[in-house]
């Protein structure tokens, strides 16, 4: 995992994993990338701003996403959000925002990011087991595949309650510190480096580390706001805004870039 040293010396190339030269020894880390731009590897950007419609546009062009709901009283509506609007879930298990497969949202065994502001107004007493931020697993419901990820909060045991949960390939990795189920807005980044760390960050702080060179892969869709393949209750209760997804890591200094950036009621470019 990179660390931020004192003195360390970096060898600058965008999309690749920066060299920190600490002592002699050499630590590979996330890509060093301008601070005052989205990065490059990002490959899709949800800002979530619309106002009314079905459709959740990509910011990078090439996966929009769908509102797909059973049109009942308890769909996702759009709503002010963290950064513009926001896509408010009332806890509807069979609605969410599905993205269709594409090559550039198959990450393997390599380095990839999650980015987004999440505010859960859920219960906090495991009622709901992992209430799901994002999932790319194969369906349908239950059938539980040992592949692809999602990121969701947790309330198993063992882990902090209402803390981040990142699932890869069937393993759950839950090392996170702080709960962001308390009904405020936090921003938060789970990601991968190519490396194999793992790295949680909320509001700008790392939280937990991994270690995982499961692959990610999988030819299903995307879908926001529910894991679609899981035998638990997974729905999510609350906000979600300015989703981003990445195929490398990012440095703590862009996901504070992007925290703060966050504060000010502006996105990540
Ligand atoms: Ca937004
Ligand atoms: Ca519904």
């Amino acid at each position: 995992m990179s660390k931020r040293v004192h003195g360390s010396r970096r060898k600058r190339r965008r999309g690749i994993s920066a060299v920190i030269v600490l002592g002699g020894v050499v630590v590979l880390g996330c890509a060093v990338l301008a601070i005052t731009e989205a990065p490059q590897c990002m490959v899709g950007y949800w800002r979530l701003d619309e106002t009314l419609g079905a459709v959740a546009a990509d910011s990078t062009g090439g996966n929009n996403g769908v509102l797909t709901t059973d049109g009942d009283a308890q769909d996702p509506s759009w709503q002010p959000g963290r950064v513009g609007n926001g896509l408010y879930f009332p806890g509807d298990l069979v609605d969410s925002v599905v993205v269709q497969d594409a090559p550039g949202l198959r990450f393997g065994s390599g380095a990839f990011a999650i980015e987004l502001w999440l505010r859960y107004d859920g219960p906090t007493d495991g009622t709901i087991d992992y209430p799901c931020i994002l999932s790319k697993r194969p369906g349908p419901r239950r059938s539980n595949p040992v592949e692809g990820f999602a990121l969701c909060l947790s309330y198993w045991t063992g882990a902090t309650q209402g803390s981040l949960l990142l699932r890869i390939a069937g393993k759950n990795y839950v090392p996170c510190a702080t709960r962001v189920d308390d009904g405020e807005w936090h921003h938060v980044v789970a990601q991968r480096s190519s490396d194999h760390d793992v790295e949680f960050y909320v509001d700008g702080q790392l939280d937990g580390t991994a270690r995982s060179s499961l692959s990610a892969d999988t030819t299903a869709g995307l879908r926001i706001g529910v894991d679609s393949s899981s035998s638990f209750s997974t729905k999510w209760i609350g906000m979600l805004d300015e989703l981003a997804l990445y195929s490398c890591c990012l440095p703590v200094e862009v996901i504070r870039s992007h925290y703060e950036a966050g504060l000010r009621g502006e996105g990540y470019d």
